[in-house]
């Protein structure tokens, strides 16, 4: 378990972004802190969950995580929740009604934006959740303000009753510098009070509150209007005027130390007199925002000219190299040609791929070894199963979207697709996460699909965080854990289509998934073995290849083991007269784990157990 986080204050801590706002919530006396992991907003509540005297936890999901911060929010305590920006999407049917009630206790929600796709599927701008739910935005550009704006955005949000939007993205989260830090402070909460008018919506309670609303929006951009968090520097050379906000800032100022800037810390509602000021100051104003074009449309609809995604991308980040050949076409000027490209270094390719031994590839070999299916594939380290060599996946779409989309296919199907199988696969945290409603859906509505669990007792893909069904809290304590085949046999399949298997036993993998899409109706199998990166793994006896047997046939490299590299490459023709390619393989024995996959199609035998004086220390477990 992680270490306790130091809770007297040194003053100055080397934190991240998403270290230093998980400082500030905890030294805000916030008392309840819910998330559901997503990069790059994780380690929020990881860190939280390091402190003393919060409650922290991994909700199911997002939308979860947001209704427990609101509970607590309702009694006057302070609240918290964290997600990445698809999370948001999530929670979003509470926060459209949240933004309703308000808060009563300080409530702030910190999303943060993947600006450049490091590890989503989509690139979303989390401001328009600010526009469309009538929030307050702050966007911090560094971790010292991560941490300052966190805490204000608590008292922002008791003063005014509203729940606050922290805006993060990718490169606040993760860079790390020296934060001042202080002191946790007391907040005891008031107690719930009963108050239907106020937490009971329905629409006559509703539609009385939401004037307020509005009259929020205003009180809000008076407060934009003299934040100090508004900082317009005047700058010295005049010819183009910057209005930005976030990391974005930080690239302005280092290709445009000169140039008049408004930051934009709270940065919705935000400031139109001291945006008048600085259009005022300068020849040409750009708006360099990362992603959307949100504050261009609205300064051009306030009357002030300005430039912003006509020269700047849509879509990553805005670094110094981006900005400065789009301010050199705004001043006219022929951007310098590009630097003649370097020769790039011979690397050998690295496509992400599953770890040697992840029980994954079980499944994703067998899946790549069957015809006539259609496989729908959700979000988690199991995406890699759509890559090579396995190429099992047909659909991604979003956490969850397996089970809908196969049974949507399931049901639309025409006579092309009549006789093809349908498979859902899901791994078990986002079965958790929003996966049981689309399986209930599939027996509800009578959908002919097996569905492929991949329980490997952990959320791998953000790091290998407690779910529901592996028994462990945030702490990594012993919790109540989710009987799997109960669950699913709760939700409608019946108890003799429910398998549990091994998924380094090909052949049983094999036998249950064939028989299981034979069968007219749904079927779940679950494929049970923990991931190789968490503790719950235990290595076994590594392997190697003994190249005299090894006949280069290269069935075990299509398990896909990155563990497995090819030695040698040779052609023979066979006496067909066909060309066939040969592939000599070796098993780099510091990486194999011995789980016995590419042992099983290996025809020729050639695949050992090292001998035990080989075997390397590190991989020996006790
Ligand atoms: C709405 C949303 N929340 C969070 C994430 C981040 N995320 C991606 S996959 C995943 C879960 C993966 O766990 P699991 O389903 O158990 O599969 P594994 O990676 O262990 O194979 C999470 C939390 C996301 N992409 N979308």
């Amino acid at each position: 378990m992680a270490a306790v986080m130091p809770t007297s204050a040194p003053s100055r801590l080397l934190l991240s972004g998403n270290e230093a706002v998980a400082r500030a919530v905890w030294e805000s006396g916030v008392r309840v802190a819910a998330a559901y992991p997503g990069t790059p907003a994780t380690e929020i509540i990881e860190s939280l969950a390091r402190y003393p005297d919060l409650h922290a936890e991994w909700s199911v999901n997002e939308k979860v995580s947001m209704e427990v911060a609101l509970g607590a929010s309702m009694t006057g305590a302070r609240a918290f929740c964290a997600m990445k920006h698809v999370g948001l999407n999530v929670a979003s049917d509470c926060l459209m009604t949240m933004t309703i009630t308000g808060a009563y206790g300080g409530l702030v929600i910190a999303v943060a934006d993947d600006v450049g796709m490091s590890s989503s599927q989509n690139e979303q701008d989390s401001r328009y959740w600010g526009r469309f739910a009538h929030l307050p935005i702050l966007e911090p550009a560094d971790s010292q303000e991560a941490y300052e704006m966190t805490k204000y955005a608590f008292a922002l949000s008791e003063q005014y009753e509203t729940p606050v939007l922290l805006r993060l993205t990718t490169r606040i989260c993760h860079v790390k510098a020296l934060v001042t830090v202080g002191e946790r402070e007391a907040h005891e909460p008031a107690g719930f009070v009963k108050n239907p008018q106020r937490w009971v919506m329905v629409p006559a309670h509703a539609k009385a509150r939401i004037p307020g609303l509005f009259q929020r929006d205003e009180v809000l951009r008076g407060v934009s209007e003299t934040s100090l968090l508004n900082i317009l520097e005047p700058g010295s050379d005049r010819r183009v005027g910057f209005v930005t906000s976030g990391p974005a800032y930080m690239h302005v100022k280092e290709a445009f130390p000169d140039a008049p800037v408004l930051k934009l810390g709270f940065s919705y509602p935000w400031p139109l007199e001291k945006m008048r000021a600085l259009a005022a100051m300068c020849d040409q104003l750009l708006v360099v925002e990362e992603t959307e074009l949100l504050l261009e449309t609205e300064i051009k609809a306030a009357g002030i000219a300005c430039h912003g995604k006509d020269v700047l991308p849509r879509m990553g980040e805005l670094s110094p190299q981006v900005l400065s050949p789009a301010v050199d076409r705004l001043l006219g000027k022929e951007p310098p040609p590009p630097a003649p490209a370097a020769t790039p270094m011979k690397v050998f390719p690295r496509p992400p791929t599953l770890c040697a031994s992840c029980p994954h590839m079980g499944m994703y070999y067998t899946l790549s070894q069957i015809k006539n299916i259609i496989v729908t594939g959700d979000i988690g380290c199991y995406t890699l199963g759509a890559g090579h060599p396995w190429n099992a996946l047909d659909t991604t779409i979003c956490m969850g979207a397996t089970m809908g989309v196969a049974l949507g296919i399931d049901k639309g199907r025409g006579t092309v697709d009549k006789n093809k199988r349908i498979l859902a696969v899901i791994g078990d945290s986002t079965f958790m996460h929003m996966g049981m409603q689309g399986l209930l859906n599939i027996t509800y509505n009578k959908g002919n699909i097996t569905v492929l669990l991949l329980d490997n007792n952990t959320t791998g893909m953000t790091g290998g965080q407690a779910t529901p069904a592996s028994g462990k809290d945030i702490h990594g304590k012993e919790a109540p854990r989710v009987d799997l085949v109960k669950l699913v046999e709760a939700l409608g399949v019946a108890n003799e289509h429910i398998h549990v298997v091994d998924p380094y036993e090909l052949p049983v993998l094999f036998k249950t998934v064939r028989e299981e899409i034979k069968f007219e109706g749904p079927s779940v199998i679950i494929a049970r073995r923990p991931c190789v990166l968490t503790d719950g793994f235990k290595p076994f006896r590594p392997y190697l290849v003994d190249e005299d047997k090894c006949t280069g046939c290269g069935n075990c490299i299509e398990v896909g083991c990155p563990a497995i590299h090819v030695t040698r490459r040779d052609k023979v023709i066979k006496p067909s007269g066909k060309e066939v390619d040969l592939a000599f393989v070796n098993i780099d024995n510091q990486a194999c784990t011995g789980c016995g996959l590419c042992v099983q199609p290996c025809a020729p035998d050639a695949i050992q157990h090292v001998a035990r004086h080989d075997i390397p220390i590190h991989i020996v477990k006790t």
